[in-house]
């Protein structure tokens, strides 16, 4: 898919209400007449538009993508990142029907995604800036993570229909890339998209380029995100990709859908915990984001587990990967297989927390900091912890050594 779309138009306020007026079922979710919704631009990530549509009787969301990056409207994109965030809604939504939302609509013209409003949730990344969120939401998250790879890993499904879903996410190559770029390569060297204000970081940056260990297992976690298609990754978990209350998370925003390493959405999800710890330096929250930090874990390899442990045998002994006539994968392998997905998660939540304090797309978290050197001092910190992370001399066996190392600093 390309650009070259001559009836693609971006939309403003005004187009989002004909555009919706014009769907008689997304109409009906709104109620009332067309002119009575309220219509408003809530665009919030780097790349798309996003609005919210509002009648008497409920609201939807429209993302549209635009043919550049949001936020910087040089840098030229393909639109097709609306049919990929489709797509992994479409195949994950089934199996996590109350962590995420239905795709309602999808426009292969126009390149809009609707969804219901979440107008009442709120960004986990605001909640967690504002004050103390509930510990449980991190569970949710690793049930959302444990289902979402399960149902689209070969553990779950003959290689038929998973190597067909393969094909399909393998062209999701602009997001790939963004990801390959910005997240595993350019950190390590100098590259025009990086950035940092505070110079008390430099020696740190300096250290990480020039640590082989460092650069030995970066190169081994970009070659494993392309080449380890273990599961559908939602590609982009970080915590504004979660939207929240009390008692209802939703996960949002799956446009960098990949297959890769389980790993990775895990790490992800992690990484920005911990920047979020080292942004909020009290007691109780640093209590509170490793309390999340271990439900999360403990959450994502409980449901790993039950779904494996539970799969059903099928009749046809080649529709899954083991045959059941062999007795089934042994316990040693599911344990040594959640531990690699543990070591991914350390390396990949190492090169998230490095690229959102060096690299082209921060973290909003520390800007709650009162001055620059305090911001300098705790994403130090984050810096040198990402840096463990990443050290290939230094394991971190589980996720208590992995938070013992995290008090360290
Ligand atoms: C140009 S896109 C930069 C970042 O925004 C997205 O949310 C992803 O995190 C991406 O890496
Ligand atoms: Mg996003």
């Amino acid at each position: 898919m390309t650009t070259q779309n001559t009836a693609y138009r971006t939309l403003d306020a005004e187009g989002v209400r004909s555009y919706v007026a014009s769907l008689p079922t997304i109409a009906a979710r709104l109620g009332s007449a067309p002119e009575t919704w309220t219509i408003r631009e809530v665009s919030d990530g780097n790349l798309n538009m996003v609005f919210l549509a509002e009648g008497s009787n409920g609201g939807v969301c429209l993302k549209q993508a635009l043919p550049h990056v949001r936020v910087d409207p040089s840098w030229k994109m393909p639109l097709d990142r609306t049919f990929f965030e489709a797509a992994y809604l479409r195949n994950v939504f089934p199996h996590v029907p109350d962590l995420t939302t239905e795709c309602l609509h999808f426009d292969p013209e126009q390149f809009i995604l609707i969804v219901k409003s979440l107008s009442g949730h709120t960004v986990l990344r605001t909640a967690l800036m504002n004050g103390p969120v509930i510990p449980e939401i991190a569970a949710r998250i690793g049930r959302f993570v444990a289902h979402s790879t399960f149902a689209t890993s070969l553990l779950a499904a003959p290689f038929e229909p998973v190597m067909d879903r393969r094909i399909c996410f393998a062209r999701n190559q602009t997001l790939t890339r963004i990801t390959v770029d910005l997240v595993l390569t350019d950190p390590y060297h100098n590259h025009p998209r990086n950035h940092w204000a505070e110079p008390g970081l430099t020696p740190v940056v300096d250290a990480i380029r020039a640590d082989e260990n460092v650069l030995a297992r970066i190169d081994s976690l970009r070659l494993r995100f392309l080449s380890c298609p273990q599961a559908l990754l939602h590609g982009d978990l970080h915590t504004g990709s979660i939207m929240t209350t009390e008692d209802d998370t939703r996960v949002i925003d799956g446009e960098f859908a990949i297959y890769g390493p389980i790993g990775f959405d895990a790490g992800l999800f992690v990484a920005n915990l911990v920047l979020s710890l080292f942004a909020t330096p009290d007691t109780a929250a640093t209590h509170l984001h490793k309390q999340m930090i271990t439900l999360f874990w403990g959450s994502f390899t409980e449901h790993f587990l039950h779904l494996w442990n539970t799969q059903p045998t099928p009749s046809d002994p080649a529709a899954l990967y083991y045959a059941p006539t062999q007795g089934g994968i042994s316990e040693r392998e599911k344990t040594l297989f959640l531990e690699s997905i543990f070591q991914d998660m350390v390396g990949y939540c190492g090169a998230e927390i490095i690229r959102r304090i060096i690299g082209y797309a921060h973290v909003a978290d520390f800007s709650v900091l009162p001055n620059t050197e305090s911001r300098e001092a705790r994403k130090k910190q984050a810096l040198l912890f990402a840096k463990k992370c990443l050290d290939q001399k230094h394991l971190f066996k589980n996720v208590s050594d992995f938070l013992t190392s995290l008090s360290a600093d």
